[in-house]
C-alpha cells in the first residue's frame, strides 16, 4: 500500500496541470483518480451538493485503536492489518458489537443541521465485515452480532427523510476476512488466491444486495481496485449500473471507469478543474474511530476548507468516525453544527457554485454562481480596502451576503476595490457578493500573485511557479502515524543554476518586505547556497536541514527569512530562485512568503 500511494499525487497533479509523464504505473490499478469523462445523466445534484459526510463505521470502531492493551495511531480501520490480527480472533469482535446508541434519525438530523447534502457510509471496509443484512456472507451485523439489526436500512430511510442523498462505501478488492480476498497476507498466501472467486462469491453479490435493497443510492463509493482487468471492471460497472443507472460510482472503482474523481486527504487540486470531483478529509487523524485521537479540525478550519474546495470547483466530503456504541464523537457533533450555522447564513456562496474566476488572494478565495461572484474573506485587509484583481466586467452591485447591505466600490481597469464594513476579524469566513454584467471571464492560472502590506503575511504557493531545467512542481506524500496521508505541493529538482523557479508577483503597496522561504531540506541537501533575485537585487542564502523525506514520517518545513526587499513603487515583479552551484536538490520549496516590515 505504502509504495503505491506515493505515486498517486503525482498523477493527480499531472491530471490537474497537464504535465508530462507519470512514473507510476501501479497507481493506475490501485488508486485510480481518473474518471470515465462520460456525461453522467444524474451528475447535476453532485455538482451542486458541495458538502458530503463520510462515515467510517465497522468492527474497528469497537476496537477504538487498541488491541490487546496496545494502542495504535493513524487509520483505525486498518488495525486488523497493522496488528496482524488473525481472522479467527478478529471475528470475535463481532460478538461484542452492540451499537445500542445508534440512532439513524439523530445521525441524519445532525447531517441536515450541518448543511450536508450527501452521506456515504462504509457498508463493508477492508476488514470484510458487512454492516448490513447480507445473505451472501454470515459475517454481517445481523447474523454475527448481538445487535441483530440492519443500521444501513434505517440510515437509508432517515437520510432520505432529511433530503440527503445516501450512498455506500464498499471495499471491493481488499477483504482481509476472505481467503481469496485481497491483501490479507498474514493468514493467507497471496499467491494462492483466486480473486475471481472472491469477486463472484462475495463482492459482486454483496454489491448487488446494496444496490437492490436500500432504495436509490446517490453514490457507490468503491475503494481500492485490484485483481480485475479493465474489461472485467467494465462488466462489473455495467452490471451494477443496470441496477441503479442514476447512481454515481467513485473513481476508485478503477481503470478510469468511475463517474467522478476523488482526491485524498489534504489533497485539493492546486488549480480549478471543471470535471466532477471530490476531496475527502477526515475530521481528526483517523477515518475509523480511535479513542485517543482528539486532533479534530475546528469549525473554522472546516468552513475555510469547504470554501477552498468550492473555489476550485469541487465537493468536500468530510469523514467522521462513530464509536462502537453508535455515538458520534463530541467534537464532530459540535463542529459540524457550527459549520451548519455558518452555512445557514452563507450557503448561497457554497451550494450550486462553480469555482470563482478571481484566483486566491491574501484575503481568501472566490466562488461563482450565475452573475454573482462570492468573496470568501478569511483575512480582513487592515485598511478595509479589498482588492479583487482580474475583474474586467462591469459591476452592478456589491454587498455583504449576511445582511445584504451594499458597499462602496471603485474600479480601475480590471481592479475592483471594495470598501469593506467592519467585521469580526476572527470570523471563519465573511462573504461579500459582486453582481456583475456579462459572461464570466476565464480563470487565469498565470495571474501574478498579489502581495499587499494590508496583510500580515502573503503566501506565494509552489503551484504558481514557472520552472526551468530540472526544476518541477510535485506533490509530495507522507503520513504522520499510519495511513493519515498528507500531500504538499513543492518545487523539487533544483540541482543546478539552470534549474530555476520564477514567480510573478504583484506588489500593491510600496515598502519594505521580508522574503521568507518555506522549505523542507534533508541532510544531503543542507548547507548549499542559493540565490533569490527580485527587483534588481540578488540575495544569497544557505539551506538549513529540516528532515529527511520519508513517506512514513512528518515532512518538516522551515520558514526562513532570507532577505528584505524595498519596493519603491507598486507593480508586477519577477522573483527567481536557483542554486548557485551544481549539487543535490537545493530543497523542496513549498512557498515563498512576503511580509510587510
Ligand atoms: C483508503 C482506505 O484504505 C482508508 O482506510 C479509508 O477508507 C480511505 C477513505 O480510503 O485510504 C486512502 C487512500 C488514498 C488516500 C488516502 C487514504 N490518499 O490518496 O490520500
Amino acid at each position: 500500500m505504502k509504495t503505491r500511494i506515493v505515486c498517486l499525487p503525482i498523477a493527480v497533479l499531472l491530471f490537474a496541470m497537464n504535465h508530462a509523464a507519470c512514473y507510476g504505473q501501479s497507481m493506475e490499478q490501485m488508486w485510480d483518480t481518473t474518471s470515465n469523462k462520460k456525461q453522467q445523466p444524474n451528475a447535476q445534484w453532485f455538482k451542486e451538493a458541495k458538502f458530503g459526510l463520510f462515515i467510517h463505521w465497522g468492527l474497528y470502531s469497537k476496537l477504538a485503536g487498541s488491541w490487546k492493551g496496545k494502542r495504535y495511531y493513524g487509520s483505525g480501520e486498518w488495525i486488523m492489518n497493522v496488528a496482524k490480527i488473525p481472522v479467527r480472533e478478529y471475528e470475535k469482535v463481532a460478538a461484542d458489537f452492540n451499537p445500542v446508541n445508534f440512532n439513524a434519525t439523530k445521525w441524519a438530523m445532525l447531517a441536515r443541521e450541518a448543511g450536508i447534502k450527501y452521506l456515504v457510509i462504509t457498508a463493508k471496509h477492508h476488514e470484510g465485515f458487512a454492516m448490513f443484512d447480507s445473505k451472501v456472507s454470515d459475517y454481517n451485523i445481523v447474523k454475527a452480532t448481538p445487535y441483530k439489526n440492519d443500521p444501513m436500512k434505517a440510515l437509508a430511510e432517515a437520510t432520505r427523510k432529511q433530503g440527503i442523498r445516501f450512498g455506500f462505501y464498499y471495499s471491493q478488492f481488499v477483504d482481509w476476512h476472505e481467503p481469496n480476498g485481497g491483501k490479507n497476507t498474514w493468514d493467507f498466501d497471496e499467491s494462492k488466491k483466486d480473486y475471481q472467486l472472491y469477486y463472484q462469491q462475495k463482492a459482486i453479490p454483496q454489491l448487488k444486495e446494496l444496490l437492490t435493497n436500500y432504495g436509490p443510492l446517490g453514490i457507490v463509493w468503491f475503494d481500492l481496485p485490484g485483481g480485475l482487468t479493465k474489461q472485467e471492471t467494465q462488466s462489473l460497472v455495467d452490471s451494477l449500473h443496470k441496477l441503479q443507472p442514476q447512481s454515481l460510482f467513485s473513481s476508485r472503482v478503477g481503470q478510469g471507469l468511475g463517474d467522478y474523481k476523488d482526491f485524498g486527504d489534504s489533497e485539493i487540486p492546486p488549480v480549478p478543474i471543471n470535471d466532477l470531483w471530490e476531496s475527502i478529509y477526515t475530521h481528526n487523524d483517523s477515518w475509523g474511530y480511535i479513542r485517543h485521537d482528539m486532533n479534530f479540525k475546528s469549525s473554522k478550519e472546516i468552513i475555510q476548507l469547504l470554501a477552498k474546495v468550492a473555489s476550485r470547483g469541487g465537493n468536500l466530503m468530510l469523514n467522521i468516525g462513530p464509536d462502537g456504541e453508535g455515538n458520534i464523537p463530541y467534537y464532530s457533533v459540535k463542529y459540524l453544527k457550527e459549520t451548519g450555522r455558518w452555512l445557514q447564513a452563507n450557503g448561497e456562496s457554497i451550494y450550486g457554485t462553480e469555482y470563482g474566476f478571481v484566483p486566491a488572494q491574501p484575503w481568501g478565495v472566490t466562488t461563482r454562481k450565475g452573475s454573482k461572484l462570492f468573496l470568501h474573506v478569511f483575512n480582513r485587509p487592515k485598511d478595509g480596502k479589498l482588492l479583487a484583481p482580474g475583474f474586467p466586467n462591469a459591476v452592478r452591485s456589491v454587498y455583504s451576503l449576511a445582511d445584504k447591505k451594499s458597499l462602496a466600490w471603485k474600479k480601475t481597469n480590471t481592479d475592483l476595490i471594495i470598501n469593506l464594513p467592519a467585521f469580526k476579524s476572527d470570523a471563519p469566513s465573511t462573504v461579500f457578493v459582486i453582481e456583475y454584467a456579462g459572461g464570466a471571464p476565464s480563470y487565469d492560472a498565470k495571474a501574478p500573485v498579489t502581495i499587499s502590506s494590508q496583510f500580515e503575511t502573503n503566501t506565494v504557493e509552489a503551484i504558481k511557479a514557472t520552472t526551468w531545467g530540472e526544476a518541477a512542481i510535485k506533490s509530495i506524500t507522507f503520513s504522520h502515524y499510519y495511513g493519515d496521508w498528507k500531500h504538499e505541493t513543492c518545487i523539487t529538482g533544483m540541482k543546478a543554476p539552470g534549474d530555476s523557479t520564477t514567480f510573478s508577483i504583484r506588489v500593491t503597496q510600496p515598502g519594505d518586505y521580508s522574503v521568507i522561504l518555506d522549505y523542507s531540506c534533508g541532510r544531503e541537501s543542507a548547507g548549499q547556497e542559493g540565490r533569490v533575485t527580485l527587483n534588481g537585487n540578488e540575495f544569497l542564502f544557505k539551506t538549513l536541514r529540516t528532515s529527511e523525506y520519508d513517506k512514513a514520517a512528518p515532512l518538516l518545513f522551515i520558514k526562513k527569512p532570507v532577505a528584505i526587499v524595498n519596493f519603491t513603487k507598486a507593480g508586477v515583479y519577477s522573483l527567481n530562485i536557483h542554486p548557485i552551484q551544481q549539487g543535490p536538490e537545493l530543497f523542496k520549496l513549498k512557498s515563498v512568503i512576503l511580509e510587510p516590515m
